[in-house]
Formats: C-alpha cells, structure tokens, sequence
C-alpha cells in the first residue's frame, strides 16, 4: 500500500510505535523553534533538564510576540532569550527580524524533516513540505535535550484542489472555505495533506496560508508537497541544496477525501468571534469597518504585500478608516521599501508597524468600542484584540486593502483593476537578524542573564490514588486558551512570571475565577468539546496548576492542550456520557476515587452526592508516568527523557 507524505516522513523520524491512527509514535525532531512568548519557560524547563547543549539539527528562538516593551519586562526577557540561546547552542532571532513562522519559512524549513515549535502556527512550514508540529514548551525543550515527540497517530486526510483561483479570491478564501467545511474541530486527530493539480498553481507562501490555517482546524498538521515551485521558492532563498521532493504515493490510502474547485470559489469572510464562521464577502458589504489589520504569521509574505501595495496605489484609505501593515520579515519589508511597494503603502495613510505578532497577539492596535476590525490574521477569538466587543472579522489581503479604501467591507472581485504583481527572481538574503550560538567551548563559563521578571518554572504534585474537590468553573464548547490564559498587551509581559498571571486566568469568562480557585481545595473545571482550542501556550496548563486545578472533565480536548496539560501534571478526563454535563453544576463537590487503578484501565468513576459520573482516562503508558511523576519536569528528573 502507497504511503501519504505525512506517512513517509513519520516512517523515516520513527524511534518507536506503529503507523496505525491512534497508536502513540514517537518521532525524532530534526528542528526546534521557540517564540519569546512561549520561549521562556521552554528554556527554563531546558535548562532545569541539566542538557549542557541542545541535540537537533538546528534550534532557533525567536522573538516576535512581546515586541512593545513597556518597561524592563520585556526586556528583560529578551536578555534572557539571548544568553540562554547563546549557551545552549540555539540560534536566536532578534525582535524586528520578523514572525518566527515567516522567517522558518524563508531561511530555515527543509521539505522532509521534522520540526516542533512552541506555537500553534508552526504547521506554516508544511508549505515547504515539512512536518511540522505546534507544541507545549515543556515538549520542545525535551526535543532540544534529544527526546522523542510523542503524538496520536493521526488519520488522513487529503484536500484536492482542483482549477484555478480568479481573479480577487486567494489562498487565505482556501483557507476560510475548508474550516468552513470542517469547522474549528474538523481536524482534531488528522493531519490534512493538500493535493491534486490546484497545487501547482500556489506558490510557497500561498501554501504556508493554508498550512498555517490548518491550526484553527484543530489538525495535528497540515503539509503540501514539495515540488518544482517549493525548489523555486528554495532558490529564490539561496537554499537550492535544501530541496528533497516529496510527494504522496499514487495508491495512498486517505481517511477522508475533500474536492475544493478554486474555480468557483469567492472571497471567503471569517465572522465574530471564531475562525469556522465563515460566510462569501460580498454578503456582508454593508458592514462599516472602522479598523483594517494586515500582517501576521498567516499573510505577511512579500506577494501579499505587493498585492495590498498594488491595490492601494495612488488611493487614499477611507478617512474614518486606521490600517495597519505588519511585514512578515525584515526581508519582506527591505524588498517592499527597494521596489518602491513600500511608499505606495504609506501614501495611502496606511500606519507601518514592526515585523512581529503585533495586533495579532493584543500588542497594540486594540478596535475603537465595538468597533468592526478586518484583520489577515487566523483567530478571532474573544477578546484576543484587547478590545472586549470589537467585532473581529478574518479576511485576505486583497480583501482587507479593499475594503480600508471604501470603508466598507468590499469583495476585491468586484475592483476595477486586479493587483498584477511581478517577484523577483531573488529575495534579498541577510541573515544578520540571526546570531549564531557560543561555540562549546566559550558556552562553558557564559552566564544566562535573568531579570527579575523570571520567576521559577511551577512544578506540579505527584498524582495521588484520590481527589476530593470541587467544580471551580463550569465553561461551554471550544473554549480556547485565550479564554484560559489571555494575552495582551497588559498581560503578555508576565508570560515567565506565573503568579502575576494567575491573577487573569479565565478573565474573559470569569473574572472571579482565580481567587475561587485558590480558595478551594483541589479545584476541577469542566468544559465542554473541543476544551484548550487555539494557542499552544502552555500558561493554559501552568497557570491553572499553579491555582489549585488537579482535574479538567470535558466532553473532548484539544490535542496540544491536553499534552499541556499532562506535562503540568493535570489529570484530563473525557465524560463517557456528555449528558452528566448537563447534571454537573459549577460548585459541585467532585470525589475521585482509584485514579490509579482508572489510569490503568482507563476508566474512571467520580462521585458528586449521590450521582457516579464515567469518566475515561485514554492515556498512553508514557502518559500515565508523567502523570504519576506530577508532571514532565519531574518525569525527566526521574531519568524519563
Ligand atoms: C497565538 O497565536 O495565540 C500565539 C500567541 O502565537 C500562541 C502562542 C502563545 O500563546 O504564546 C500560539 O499560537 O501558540
Ligand atoms: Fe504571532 Fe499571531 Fe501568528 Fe500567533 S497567530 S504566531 S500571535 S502572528
């Protein structure tokens, strides 16, 4: 039987496990890249495993996320990032050289080869035809010391495209359409493979749109094939030597197969406040926009700037309009400011931000009080602006320059003239944004520079055999991380600081929520399907450990999550019968009763009164131990890397 390209990578990365979905694998990691929002506590876990350097082919940290620095915190951390980077053998990233994805894709992802980052977005790189996986820091730094990453093998999936695009309608309507399709729980337990003769017509970073995309449906990947534009693309780069074509077998065998004709696709619209929400532009072109946002990891490449600079060309943005361009890289801006792209941006009124995360992330350029935002980026979450009833729409470039011009949200089908834009031949390469780590030698005695913003990295308690708590938080379906754990401008500087943030865990829902939670001993939250959607912060997990939290119940997880939270040592349980969600009340006294022996088995019985709830508990032996151990850290200090 022919093998899907997920399949032949996993097979050639394989250290033990088999092929078959739902069996656990576990896969050399060639590649590691940490952000600083994430990266902290990532090399604080590294540093605490006592790995004098890092195992992988190559390691990079980048700092893209908490770029405002509004006082030493940031700062602080950045120093920290720099020194820990430089002695553990990690390449680091400077703030303003651009989004950790963005710059993976130009300067460092390999077709073939694994990668593990600490972020949720780091499938962009299966634009390239990597295999590329989002995860908890705690997992990328076990990478970096030369451990396993351990997943579910997944089911298949293959998206054929078939035709071409028109004019106006863009791989991020590709994106739009499929988690229209499949919804933000679409692809949990699958790895979304991208086929058919559509590909050809896309270029890498069209791709990596889509890859990138593929983290809002929840997938465990997504990867296209590398072929002769993924060479292209490599050459532009100066990376001929790194092309390996890959492609899936003619008699590959997929768990579901899904057609999109680009043909007869329209520009695609993402409405308030989730990414699966979708609905055709041109229905909704009544809608005032008071706010356009273009950039981030999942549309900054350089085509789509020239395309918003092409259609913003002598014009001028709506007066009542603020526009926002963040380029993906310093590479991206460098060649918009050489071609000239780059003015016709600016004398269109458009407002020119850093090369980072920016408003994607709350960092700044927060919507007016329920204002309407049009933004490129890939999650519209509540509250993710820092603008609580801002009305965050998702959209393509092309879309978002259009409609920053009428003011009005605009289908760019409907434009006069379509933006025609030529690449060149060759990117501009300087590397310099990229320092390069101490030799072995001097790395012996260079000192990691710590600030007072970084606090010690929480470890969790060794499970016991029984639990008496309490329900400390009752939430709904697709609750995301930043419900649990938000980010932001005011909150984002304290991600290595876990007390301070604890103060705003599960703000957006309830903003009692941490002091209940301390209060109360051994505290347990139920949730609903798809509980820890989103970012693969693994704050969602620390935070609520740090507060009390022994147990999550919830009608289903999502996957980087629950790894998240095993690592911090929280025991997640499914509800084998979603109807006891209804029965279980917030406040509710909970008794868990032979964990131990339920581990094993798998099954689990908690009581509240004289209710018995089934629980499963589907771990892998590995899991259990972490669990036992009271969370990864301690696993590792007890010799299980
Ligand atoms: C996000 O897009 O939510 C983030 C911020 O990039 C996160 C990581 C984080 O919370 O630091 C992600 O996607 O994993
Ligand atoms: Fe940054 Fe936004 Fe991408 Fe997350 S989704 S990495 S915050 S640009």
């Amino acid at each position: 039987m022919g093998k899907t390209i997920a399949q032949k990578i996993i097979a050639a990365h394989l250290l033990s496990g088999r092929l078959t979905p739902g069996s656990e694998v576990a896969l050399r990691i060639d590649q590691t890249l940490t952000q600083d929002a994430t990266g902290t506590m990532a090399y604080l876990a590294l540093e605490g495993m006592g790995i004098p350097r890092v195992k992988t082919e190559l390691s990079i940290a980048y700092v893209d996320h908490n770029t405002l620095q509004c006082g030493f915190e940031n700062a602080d951390d950045h120093q920290y990032l720099q020194t820990v980077a430089a002695k553990y053998g990690v390449r680091f990233s400077r703030p303003g050289n651009g989004i950790c994805h963005q710059v993976h894709l130009e300067r460092f992802g390999k077709p073939g080869k694994t990668l593990i980052g600490s972020d949720s977005h780091t499938p962009t790189a299966g634009g390239l035809g990597m295999l590329a996986f989002g995860a908890g820091g705690m997992d990328v730094a076990a990478a970096m010391g030369g451990g396993a990453y351990y997943i579910t093998m997944p089911k298949m999936f293959r998206v054929n495209l078939i035709g071409t695009l028109r004019p106006g309608v863009t791989a991020k309507d590709i994106s739009l359409e499929i988690l229209r399709i499949l919804s933000v729980k679409g692809g949990v337990g699958a790895i979304i493979e991208w086929g058919g003769p559509g590909v050809a017509n896309l270029s890498v970073p069209e791709r990596a749109t889509i890859t990138n995309m593929g983290a809002e449906l929840g997938a465990t990947t997504s990867v296209f094939p590398a072929d002769d534009v993924t060479k292209a693309f490599l050459a532009a780069q100066g990376r001929e030597e790194d092309f390996t074509p890959i492609f899936a077998d003619e008699d590959a065998v997929y768990d579901r197969i899904i057609d999109i004709d680009l043909g007869a696709l329209t520009p695609r619209i993402a409405c308030p406040h989730s990414p699966d929400n979708v609905k055709s532009v041109a229905e909704l072109k009544e809608i005032k926009v008071d706010q356009v946002c273009i950039g981030s990891c999942t549309n900054s490449s350089l085509a789509d700037l020239l395309k918003v600079a092409a259609i913003l060309k002598g014009k001028k943005i709506a007066p009542h309009v603020s526009l926002s361009i963040s380029p993906g890289s310093r590479q991206v801006l460098s060649m918009l400011a050489k071609c000239g792209a780059l003015e016709d941006i600016l004398a269109s009124g458009a407002r020119l931000l850093e090369c980072a995360c920016g408003p994607c992330i709350g960092m700044g350029f927060s919507p007016n009080s329920g204002g309407v935002s049009l933004r490129t980026f890939n999650r519209n979450f509540l509250g993710r602006s820092g603008t609580r009833d801002g009305q965050v729409y998702l959209v393509s470039p092309e879309t978002a320059a259009a409609s920053a011009l009428r003011g009005y949200i605009t289908d760019p089908m409907t434009l006069e003239v379509q933006p025609a834009i030529t690449m060149p031949e060759q990117f501009t390469i300087d590397d310099s944004g990229v320092l390069m780590p101490l030799d072995e030698e001097a790395a012996k005695d260079a000192k990691v520079l710590r600030g007072p913003n970084i606090k010690e990295f929480p470890v969790g308690k060794a499970m016991e055999d029984a639990i008496s708590g309490a329900v400390v938080l009752k939430v709904g379906d697709n609750i995301t991380t930043d419900h649990i754990m938000p980010a932001g401008a005011k909150i984002l500087p304290y991600r290595s600081n876990i007390p301070f943030l604890s103060k705003f865990c599960f703000e957006v829902c309830d903003p009692a929520f941490p002091e209940r939670a301390k209060a109360t001993h051994n505290g347990i939250i139920l949730g609903g399907e798809n509980y820890g959607q989103g970012s693969s912060r693994e704050h969602a997990a620390l935070v609520p450990m740090y507060l009390g939290v022994r147990c999550v119940i919830a009608k289903s997880f999502a996957r980087i999550h629950v790894a998240n939270l095993i690592n911090a040592g929280i025991l997640p349980l499914t509800l084998a019968n979603a109807d006891d969600y209804d029965a279980l009340e917030q406040g509710a006294a909970l008794a868990l009763e032979n964990i131990h022996s339920g581990m094993e088995n798998g099954t689990l019985t908690a009581t509240a009164g004289d209710q018995k709830i089934t629980l499963r508990c589907d771990l892998t032996q590995r899991q259990r131990s972490i669990l036992m151990a009271g969370g990864l850290l301690r696993y590792i200090g007890e010799g299980g890397l």
